[in-house]
């Protein structure tokens, strides 16, 4: 697998490979409510979100995503620098057991670029979360003008 030959790359990554405490590091990470607003008519680019839920025993990290719906996706903040927004990448996010994760307007988002179709309501998005380790975390989110009813995080 060609992650796996990525992670050997690197001495201390190997070790870690090899021993198995990062493989399938997503098990137990539970998924729910995922979706993206929907954009303006005739935008390319939109902002997904989700609620993860570790219901495994180690620490799961998610370190990109990719969606087969857009040219390109990524994990994104948003900080409120002087009063205005601004979206930065992030290179993880990092969900202990037991514990609750949402990525939230005005906060953690897939950041999605370049729409293969058109972004209508109702319609379906795919993503997928990548896992530290290998192994990732397949979101099928709605596209939907206010956040659906879910579990509180
Ligand atoms: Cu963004």
């Amino acid at each position: 697998m060609t992650y796996s030959r990525y992670l050997c790359s690197g001495v201390l990554a190997c070790t870690l490979a090899l021993s198995g405490a990062t493989v399938a590091a997503c098990d137990g990470v539970v998924v729910s409510t995922a979706w993206v607003r929907t954009p303006p008519p005739g935008a390319s680019m939109a902002a997904a979100y989700f609620t993860l839920e570790n219901r495994g025993r180690t620490p799961a990290r998610i370190v990109g995503v990719e969606s087969p719906d857009f040219d390109g996706a990524m994990l994104h903040e948003t900080r409120y620098v002087e009063g205005a927004a601004r979206m930065r990448h992030v290179e993880a996010i990092d969900i202990e057991p037991g514990a609750h994760f949402r990525a939230a307007p005005g906060g953690t988002h897939v950041m999605l670029m370049g729409a293969h179709g058109e972004l209508e309501n109702g319609a379906i998005v795919h993503l997928r979360l990548l896992c530290a380790g290998g192994g990732a975390l397949d979101l099928a989110a709605i596209i939907t003008a206010q956040a659906p009813a879910g579990p509180a995080p």
